[in-house]
């Protein structure tokens, strides 16, 4: 391994620019002279991309110095540092976050005036860097935030992919998909660091050297590169690093004889190869190409973020390296299972680099990694094919072998020699590597399902050959079987082979986490259950949180401005307990008319929004009632629009003098469909159907409307969260791990409307019941239920069907939505017997949100409750939660740069 490692970014303008100019005076000049010499050269006008570009560069020349000075910093005192992996970051956009962390907001306005700009306009000009799919990616970057925030050594780690997650087009039929090219213009934050790379080997074989040593050879190279984009904490100096590779070929990899005997495609092929890696975030694995890209994918991110870690310590440690003591420096976080081969590579570096034995290295990685679970649906554990991983990662294979036979010994001593039943139900449920036989020493503890067919096979061998025999005897032709027999009387295919990622991370990291309260139960109690009967000290909680930076102080300056005045500071930015102090004004007229009237501000910004992205009108007096996540059965974007169908046939119904009664709602949609998940796809499109017939009939006019925002991503959410009055979160119980976006609304006075699921939970705790809206199944009921429904035992509400057949009925046109409506139905066909639970909590979600009416009526009232929802979200700052990191997993120390 051959690097470098300079201790600072060089920066090519700064020498002759000071970093850090925080009058509006010097940073116009800044800004004028990067539009002139740093993005492109030209003498023209500054025209709105080219002022994003240079305002940014402008910033970035004060974030490079405070990195520099942290990096020193952190260098210097030798301190631990933890590092988050993360195959996802979604960062969203980050001018107005750096200058704001800056607290140059003020200043950079006014330089931008000067020069003829308006600094939203300019920040508008910023392309999302969407580099993740949800909740996961976003959780990732406010962590980020804090981290740098809380001055804690923390730097985050991930791909810098081409193409961030598609951009999501909504036409006639539904949702399309097209790349998202977010470098076209380039980033002015990453700083691409040539001087920072490692090899990452894939293929090839383990050979073993005359003394017993095993060794990885062969295969194919790529190089990763370092790609640094500076992370500002809050009124500190602190600004950590998100380092993200990139993949190119090894510098002699371009055929260049190839290339001149004119095989243009041939020459370049390594190159090709090598940077494809990194070109898309979620790669279709429907394939055989596919999956195998998304290995290397994972196993980019784990060697080069392992190997630079390495370096860094030894580095810092000098001449005298201690293995020992590398736990004691680094901690890393695992966030889900995808980054786990750093478990495997992590024990390859230590053994086959470093000469650690496989003890020491056994107890380095376990001490060093830790494994944060997002997820209890069993599909989206990660498996992959042992095969597969065989011929990418040999060497790794083998580690996970031994880890698994490990794991086996425990196994056996924990659960004992003699019940051989319970035995075997553990080694299936719990070992890294299904479906695959047992190693040797253990063959004799269970009987083996081969061993019980092979005795079968055997018998029935001996018994009909005394049948055909005789048989053969009787008549010759009788002893042909059917092609079908044939078929039948071979043995059934073995199952595949796979690697289970996340039994690998329990076993190999020291703590689980999961990101809500009820969540972790679920994974101690059903997930990981015999994993955490074994090691119960692993199992943790840690409630997720957001950046109140970006979800209050910056994307609701109006509710701000309210908080600050209310409270007597700023004070709650940083601590937000603070904002409990909202709660003795929530029935002042003086702070709920204020209250108000920034709610009306941000959704008349709502409303020519929606005009601009949708062509549709909407009246800002109507109730806003958003939900705004990734489209997945579980979360019930149905059950949200099959309550709206039902309303809205209700209204058409009604006298003119009874519509009246009804308080106007506009219903806001927001959220991406996996490409390839079908019925995610037709819930969308159904979506958008209804909205076409509801929001153009006369009848109904402003008393509803319903709308699906294309494209929502970190910015739309910027946007249509300080607006929203209503937020939807109605997972069916015990399904959705947390949810982050329920914690935001709740930060800008949204009340909500939601299940007892993930954080719901504790958001309804903090915020006072009386200020939530709770219906549905509580998640200890629902296997009940559905074994009920399988039983036929379920009988809908009469209102279910109505509405159903309503649908039907064709008002949405031609469509049937046989696929759609056949899944809350049945156990057959389209049906997948309703698993969902839509049927049984359709009755108590309309109900609900007629209590939501009631309540909206009184404007006092839902003032009060917006307020108190506001002032309870305080516990949901991930300054909360990083901190309950840095303590309980990481054990790491803030410290402050001067
Ligand atoms: O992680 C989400 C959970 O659904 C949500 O409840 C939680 O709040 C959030 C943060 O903890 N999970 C995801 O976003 N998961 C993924 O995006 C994902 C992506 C690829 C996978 C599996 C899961 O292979």
């Amino acid at each position: 391994v051959s690097v470098n490692h300079p201790t600072a970014v060089q920066e090519e303008s700064s020498t002759n620019w000071p970093a850090l100019a925080p009058d509006a005076s010097s940073i116009a000049s800044s800004i004028k002279y990067h539009a002139e010499f740093s993005p492109s050269f030209s003498p023209g006008q500054l025209d709105l991309p080219k002022a994003f570009l240079a305002t940014s560069q402008s910033v970035r020349d004060a974030l490079i110095s405070n990195w520099n000075a942290t990096y020193e910093r952190y260098d210097s005192l030798d301190v631990k540092q933890a590092y988050y992996l993360s195959m996802e970051f979604l960062q969203g956009r980050a001018l107005l976050n750096a200058i704001g962390n800056l607290e140059l907001t003020g200043a950079y306005a006014e330089a931008l005036t000067k020069l003829g700009h308006n600094l939203e306009n300019v920040a508008s000009q910023e392309p999302d860097a969407a580099l993740g799919n949800g909740g996961l990616g976003r959780l990732a970057s406010c962590f980020l935030d804090s981290m740098a925030t809380l001055d804690y050594p923390a730097w985050g780690y991930g791909l810098r992919y081409k193409y961030g997650l598609f951009k999501q087009l909504i036409t006639k039929d539904g949702q399309e998909e097209v790349a998202e090219n977010w470098l076209e213009m380039g980033s002015p934050w990453e700083i691409v660091r040539n001087d920072v790379s490692y090899p990452v080997k894939f293929y090839g074989k383990v050979v073993c050297d005359a003394d017993g040593k095993r060794h990885w050879i062969g295969g194919e190279d790529v190089t990763a590169v370092a790609h640094d984009v500076p992370i500002p904490g809050y009124k500190t100096k602190t600004t950590n690093n998100l380092r993200l590779w990139s993949t190119k070929a090894p510098a002699n990899d371009f055929d260049l004889s190839a290339f001149n005997a004119g095989e243009h495609m041939q020459a370049y092929e390594a190159l090709a190869n090598a940077e494809k890696i990194c070109y898309v975030l979620y790669p279709g694995d429907d394939t055989e190409e596919g999956k195998v890209l998304r290995l290397k994918q994972q196993y980019t991110l784990c060697s080069a973020s392992l190997q630079d870690i390495i370096a860094r310590f030894e580095r810092r440690s000098g001449s005298n390296i201690n293995w020992g003591q590398f736990a004691e420096k680094v901690a890393v976080q695992m966030n889900d299972t995808h980054p786990t081969l750093c478990i495997p590579e992590l024990m390859r570096i230590l053994m086959d680099l470093k000469g650690l034995s496989w003890n020491d290295a056994w107890t380095i990685t376990k001490r060093t990694v830790a494994y944060t679970n997002h997820t209890v649906l069993p599909e989206a554990l990660e498996k992959w094919s042992l095969d597969l991983m065989q011929k990418l990662l040999p060497r790794h294979v083998e580690i996970i072998e031994t880890i698994d036979e490990q794991l086996i010994n425990e196994i056996v001593s924990e659960y004992g020699k003699e019940d051989t039943e319970m035995l075997e139900k553990k080694l299936k449920e719990m070992r890294v590597l299904e479906n695959v036989d047992l190693p040797e020493q253990f063959a004799h503890l269970i009987v083996k399902p081969r061993e019980i067919s092979v005795a079968i096979s055997l018998q029935e061998r001996e018994e009909s050959s005394e049948e055909s025999e005789s048989a053969e005897e009787k008549d010759e032709s009788e002893d042909e079987s059917t092609e079908e027999e044939k078929v039948m009387a071979e043995p059934p295919p073995k199952p595949p082979k796979m690697v289970r990622m996340a039994n690998l991370c329990v076993v190999g990291g020291h703590a689980v986490n999961g990101v809500a309260e009820i969540h972790s139960e679920i994974v101690k109690d059903e997930v990981f259950n015999s994993f955490y009967k074994l090691w119960p000290k692993k199992f943790q909680n840690k409630t997720n949180g957001v950046t109140p930076r970006r979800w209050i102080r910056f994307c609701n300056p109006a509710l701000s401005k309210i908080i600050t005045e209310w409270t007597g500071s700023e004070d709650w930015v940083l601590n937000t307990e603070r904002l409990g102090e909202l709660r003795k004004f929530a029935d002042n007229k003086g702070l709920q008319n204020q209250w108000r009237s920034a709610k009306r501000e941000n959704k008349m910004k709502v409303v020519s929004f929606l005009k601009e992205k949708t062509g549709y009108t909407v009246s800002p007096d109507a109730l806003f009632d958003i939900q705004v996540k990734r489209i997945h059965e579980y979360k019930r974007q149905l059950l949200n629009i099959l309550g709206i169908v039902y309303r809205y046939k209700k209204m058409k119904e009604s006298s003119a003098e009874r519509k009246n009664m009804y308080v106007p709602r506009v219903c806001i949609f927001g959220g991406k469909a996996f490409a390839t998940y079908v019925q995610a796809k037709r819930i969308v499109k159904f979506i958008t159907d209804v909205g076409i017939t509801v929001n153009h009939d006369p009848e109904i006019g402003d008393l509803l409307k319903v709308i699906f925002v294309p494209d929502y991503n970190v910015s739309v959410a910027e946007l249509l969260i300080p607006a929203s009055e209503l937020s939807q979160h109605i997972s069916t119980a015990g399904m959705e791990a947390s949810g982050t976006s329920n914690m935001k609304f709740a930060m800008n006075g949204c009340v909500q409307i939601g299940t007892l699921d993930g954080a719901n939970v504790e958001i309804r705790e903090e915020v006072g019941e009386e200020n939530f809206f709770l219906f549905g199944a509580r998640a200890d009921e629902i296997a009940g239920l559905r074994k009920e429904r399988a039983e036929g035992k379920f009988i809908a509400d009469p209102r279910f069907e109505e509405v159903k057949e309503f649908v039907r009925s064709g008002v949405f046109g031609s469509n049937s939505y046989d696929e759609l409506l056949g899944s809350l139905e049945g156990n057959e066909g389209y049906g997948r017997g309703d698993y969902f639970l839509v049927g049984k909590d359709f009755p108590s979600y309309i109900e609900c949100q007629d209590e939501v009416d009631k309540a909206y009526r009184d404007q006092q009232r839902w003032t009060r409750m917006s307020i108190m929802n506001t002032a309870g979200s305080y516990k949901f700052s991930s300054d909360r939660t990083i901190h309950e990191y840095a303590r309980d997993i990481w054990n790491i120390q803030p410290v402050r740069v001067e």
